[in-house]
């Protein structure tokens, strides 16, 4: 039996609502070194408080903080139920937690620990949006002074209330989930597709082609339509067009690529490198967008890049407000040291959260550096957590004209 190292005496879940709720795992050794991991799952919060409480942490108490690898062998084999959002999210901020650990001990920033920073700095896009083009515009416009490098631009499909991606007036950061009860948003593709392309040939026009221009179709299309779409999107040269269809069918991707030279991002909605083996393998995608905190942590995270720059694919890691900073600064430590890096998102977090979460990472000139602190560089203020309970709130969901439910 090998000797422990550093024993996990108490691993507990904190769950917090500062602008929107959040799950975040504590995990502290005998020599008192505490590491966090995210495990926030949108609009199924408590479920993962739940598997982590109930059936992980207790199997955390007495094994060695050291060993990240077997402790992930150990609850993903050792649960024989695998994969899902809710395992692989409790399973990645075990992992996210173990390696903020193995960087205290060490005193290392975790990125050190993943073989060094292969470039000098992440290159992020921000979220432009509006209630209509001139006010998307000019968001549009307001990130390009900050200085960002990347913007994905999103507005409201005139006749559409509750377009994907649009604050509602006085919100800073959108947030899809903002409500006790599901909202029922109205959706009508026809509408999307008129729309969508004159909508970025404005920005395009506007402001040119000298920064990435993204844009989110969030899985709403078929494969045909989405190749219609890519296509017509070819002369506002797309950094990609993400979601295009529905994630889990991946053989859809090879009708809509024989379409389209507009890249192609998948992955936010995937949890294992199983989800989107076929469509790096076949070279259907030009990023794939898994998440530290969805998809496994920081060990799994690494496994699906690795296959991914076997096959060209790069890296665009979902990096919306409901993963939490501890996410975003893991996600920023994995951006920095692998070879094939594409892109990060970064949506923000709505201010109270940094009253909750102490961060390290900085921004620069369109690019993010997950900072030098000793592990992940994010630390959680428990008091302060405690002053925001927290409150049942839904994604929505869309339904189309005939009262159908749709993709949302
Ligand atoms: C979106 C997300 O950021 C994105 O790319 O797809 O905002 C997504 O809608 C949310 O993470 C869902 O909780
Ligand atoms: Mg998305």
């Amino acid at each position: 039996m090998s000797e422990i190292v550093s024993e996990i005496v108490a691993a507990t879940v904190i769950v917090t609502s500062p602008g929107r709720n959040y799950v975040t795992l504590k995990v502290t050794t005998r020599d008192g070194v505490v590491g966090w991991g995210d495990a926030t799952l949108n609009g199924r919060e408590l479920a993962v408080a739940a598997y982590l409480r109930d059936h992980v942490c207790p199997l955390l108490i007495g094994r060695d903080a050291h060993r990240i690898e077997d402790t992930w062998q150990y609850l993903y084999k050792g649960s024989y139920w695998r994969r899902g959002p809710v395992t692989m999210t409790a399973i990645a901020a075990v992992d996210m937690a173990l390696w903020d650990i193995k960087g205290k001990i060490a005193g290392l920033p975790v990125y050190q620990l993943l073989g060094g920073a292969a470039r000098d700095g992440v290159l992020v896009y921000g979220h432009a949006s509006g209630r209509d083009v001139p006010e998307m515009l000019d968001d549009v416009a307001r990130y390009l002074d900050l200085g960002y490098r990347a913007v994905r631009a999103q507005a409201a499909v005139p006749g559409l209330e509750g377009t994907y991606g649009v604050p509602e007036a006085g919100q800073s950061v959108y947030e899809p989930a903002g409500s006790a009860r599901p909202q029922e948003d109205y959706w009508d593709t026809e509408r999307y597709l008129r729309f969508a392309p004159d909508m970025l040939g404005a920005v395009r026009e506007r402001f040119g082609f000298g920064f990435h221009l993204l844009h989110d179709v969030h899985h709403r299309l078929s494969p045909n339509e989405a190749g219609r779409l890519g296509r017509d999107l070819e002369p506002h040269r797309l950094f990609w067009m993400e979601d295009p269809t529905p994630a889990e069918d991946q053989s859809a991707f090879r009708i809509l690529r024989q379409h389209t030279t507009t890249p192609i991002a998948v992955g936010e909605v995937f949890n294992s490198i199983w989800d989107c083996q076929q469509l790096i393998t076949e070279r259907l995608i030009d990023y794939i967008r898994t998440a530290v905190s969805h998809a496994g942590g920081i060990t799994h995270l690494r496994r699906i890049f690795g296959l991914a720059e076997l096959y060209g694919v790069r890296t665009g890691s979902h990096g919306a407000g409901d993963l939490s900073p501890v996410s975003l600064a893991a996600a920023l430590h994995v951006d920095l040291a692998v070879p094939n890096f594409g892109i990060q998102e970064y949506m923000g977090h709505a201010e109270p959260a940094d009253e909750v979460f102490l961060t390290s990472y900085t921004f620069s000139d369109g690019y993010f550096h997950p900072g030098q602190a000793p592990g992940l560089g994010v630390e959680l203020d428990e008091k302060a957590a405690a002053a925001f309970p927290y409150e049942p709130r839904y994604l929505p969901v869309n339904r189309r004209r005939d009262g159908s439910v749709h993709d949302w």
